[in-house]
């Protein structure tokens, strides 16, 4: 991570440079709780999108059921529009209001 700077010809600088490449912003996913969505089918979308195992799934749909939301997982902004379109067609593909959506870390 040092660039040279050739300065006239005969004192040879060694600069430090910033690395050119930048961490992704991350964006979290949160999940939304309404009156409708059966509380098995939300463990399942836990357990199916965002790699919960069972006893964690039942704890996210709680806290979602009792606070209304929860963030449910944190990824970069491509992952994060992955999961949000998979749980959102999932949903209605199964007639379920459930909300899922993105924000900005
Ligand atoms: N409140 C729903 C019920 O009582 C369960 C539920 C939990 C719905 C979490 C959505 O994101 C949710 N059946």
């Amino acid at each position: 991570m040092t660039k040279k700077d050739n300065m006239d010809n005969d004192a040879l600088v060694l600069t430090k440079s910033k690395p050119k490449t930048k961490k992704p912003s991350m964006y979290k996913v949160l999940l939304l709780n309404d009156d409708f969505t059966p509380m098995e089918f939300v463990v399942l979308i836990l357990e199916r999108f965002f790699n919960a195992d069972h006893q964690r799934a039942v704890s996210i749909m709680l806290t979602i059921h009792q606070k209304g939301l929860a963030v449910v997982g944190v990824y970069p902004h491509e992952i994060a529009e992955t999961k949000v379109t998979q749980v959102m067609d999932f949903s209605r593909k199964n007639q379920h209001p459930l909300q899922c959506t993105m924000e900005k870390e």
